[in-house]
């Protein structure tokens, strides 16, 4: 019978050597990490996968090692650019898999801090329009896909003026106090508009 014959055989070869050879199941990606725009190389880029991770140099090469060998994402982040996930990427036992990536600049989303009735500024009308909507009127009128990251994927991140990543009445708190002299608005801090990055310079006061 079969089964007699396995129960006295020699131990399962497979079983045994899986056990024993994980080391060897790895390959490596390495490649090139560059602007999108002027294809200049990016240093410092956290490359990763599974456990593996990696840095770029000072010419932009990353080596990734130990690997899982399979179809796997790898991911790409530095803070000045926007995250880039690669996936599928085919690994190999004992090989390199190139891959080169291109990054665009996270220069902000486009948007304008407290426009919630979508008129590309921030003035009093932002104000009632909140007021309205607290009291049950129409939703923020945020650029919707501007801002691809959560939370500022979200319908109401645009009236988000004292920095809390969310909008609610302390906004229109903040607002009026804003447009009576008060402090600036404060975009969250994950959903900076375009140009605050670079530049900061105070948003002008418009009634
Ligand atoms: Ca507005
Ligand atoms: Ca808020």
């Amino acid at each position: 019978m079969a089964g007699s014959t396995d129960y006295f055989g020699p131990p399962r070869q497979k079983g045994y050597l899986v056990n024993i050879a994980g080391p060897v199941l790895y390959g490596s990606v390495a490649g090139y990490v560059s602007d999108d725009v002027e294809r200049a190389p990016i240093e410092s880029v956290y490359v990763s996968s599974g456990q593996a991770e990696a840095w770029t140099d000072v010419d932009g090469y990353y080596s990734l090692r130990d690997v899982l060998i399979g179809n796997r994402d790898v991911s790409f982040s530095h803070p000045d650019y926007r995250d880039t996930t690669v996936t599928g990427v085919g690994v190999t036992l004992g090989n390199t898999t190139i891959l080169d990536v291109q990054m665009s600049l996270f220069s902000g989303c486009d948007y304008a801090i407290g426009d919630v009735n979508g008129s590309g500024n921030y003035n009093g009308l932002d104000i009632t329009y909140g007021v309205s909507y607290f009291k049950g009127g129409s939703e923020p009128m945020c650029p919707y896909g501007s801002c691809p990251i959560a939370p500022c994927d979200a319908f109401f991140y645009c009236g988000d003026v004292n920095g809390s990543c969310n909008y609610n009445g302390l906004d229109i708190t903040y607002g009026v106090a804003y447009f009576k002299g008060g402090p600036s608005p404060i975009p969250c801090g994950d959903c900076p508009p375009l140009g605050a990055i670079a530049e900061s310079e105070p948003i002008s006061r418009m009634r």
